[in-house]
């Protein structure tokens, strides 16, 4: 069902490669080369991680699990059931959150918007592929990356924490932490504003930008603003992602130590020491 807009904004053109060959629509959804490339990449995946399963001990959600190689293959391929399954899926999962970033970026083209939802995204894939790529490669293994299961996933990063003693103590944990709530934080007092100005007592109007300018105005003597709070939001966000990945790469290629231990620079500082 197309709604009565939708048909004046479905324009030729912004791909970026094909041309025109996968220039169409299914439904409601535009399909494009990286709407091609994304379905293929994610059944594959998705089938793989079914057949991973079958080949496990248990049909149990939360206990099924798809391992990495073992450290000793290094940086080499594995034997499928022994990690070369979880190589072949990060792949797919790689090209198919890539697929669709890619997708996103010519579906702004088409509309001749910005590229910041796809910019955002690609924060997302990049800690994602921080986490089963980047570190792993400069760690020496693919075994280093995490495994796929709900359970075993936890797992991972309750035992990599400890690795390093006290993760809250990895400063750019702290950050990443730090941003999320603070995320949180900003849309509550968004997601609050906006319907306390929109939904008014009965018989009342809705209250305009002035009346939520000056809400802040009155209660903390600022108000960023209606633009100026959906910047800071993404602001936010990004960072949050920015700094998990930052986090989590420099555990090991960077820091081998417990992270209590890396603060020794500032315990030593000369003034107190
Ligand atoms: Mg910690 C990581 C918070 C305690 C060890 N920790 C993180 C970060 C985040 C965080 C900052 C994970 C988010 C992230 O990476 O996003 N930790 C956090 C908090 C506490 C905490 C708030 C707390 O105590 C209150 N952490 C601890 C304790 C340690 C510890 C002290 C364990 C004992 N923590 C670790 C370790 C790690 C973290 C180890 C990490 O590796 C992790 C990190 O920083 O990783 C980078 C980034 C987002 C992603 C990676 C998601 C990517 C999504 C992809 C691109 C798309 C998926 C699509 C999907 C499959 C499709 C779905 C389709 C549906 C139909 C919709
Ligand atoms: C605001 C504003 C909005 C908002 C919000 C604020 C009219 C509709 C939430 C208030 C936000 C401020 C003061 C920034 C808070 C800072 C952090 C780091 C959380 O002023 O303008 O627009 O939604």
């Amino acid at each position: 069902a197309m709604l009565s807009f939708e048909k004046k904004y479905r324009v030729r053109g912004g791909t970026l490669v094909g041309g025109d060959l996968f220039d169409f629509w299914v439904g409601p959804f535009y399909v494009g080369f990286f709407g091609v490339t994304g379905l293929f990449f994610t059944l594959l995946g998705t089938a793989l991680v079914v057949y991973g399963a079958a080949l496990g001990p248990t049909w149990n959600i939360w206990q099924i699990n798809i391992a990495p190689p073992d450290i000793k293959y290094g940086l080499a391929l594995a034997p499928l059931k022994e990690g070369g399954l979880w190589q072949i899926i990060t792949f797919c999962a790689i090209g198919s959150f890539s697929s669709w970033a890619l997708r996103e970026v010519e579906i702004c083209r088409k509309l001749g918007m910005g590229y910041h939802v796809p910019f955002a995204f690609s924060m997302a894939i990049f800690a994602y592929v921080v986490l089963v790529v980047v570190r792993p490669f400069l760690m020496g293994a693919w075994g280093y990356g995490f495994p796929y299961g709900i359970l075993s996933h936890l797992d991972w990063v309750s035992n990599t924490g400890y690795q390093y003693l006290h993760f809250h103590y990895n400063p750019a944990h702290m950050l990443a932490v730090t941003f999320f709530f603070t995320t949180t934080l900003a849309l509550a007092m968004h997601g609050g504003l906006i319907l306390s100005a929109t939904n008014p007592a009965k018989g009342e109007t809705v209250k305009s930008p002035e009346h939520e300018d000056t809400f802040f105005r009155d209660t903390i003597g600022y108000s960023i603003g209606t633009l100026g709070i959906h910047r800071l939001g993404l602001f936010l966000a990004l960072s949050a992602g920015f700094w998990s990945a930052v986090c989590i790469v420099i555990s090991g290629p960077f820091w081998t130590q417990g992270w209590p231990e890396w603060w020794g620079w500032w315990l030593n500082l000369p003034v107190w020491r």
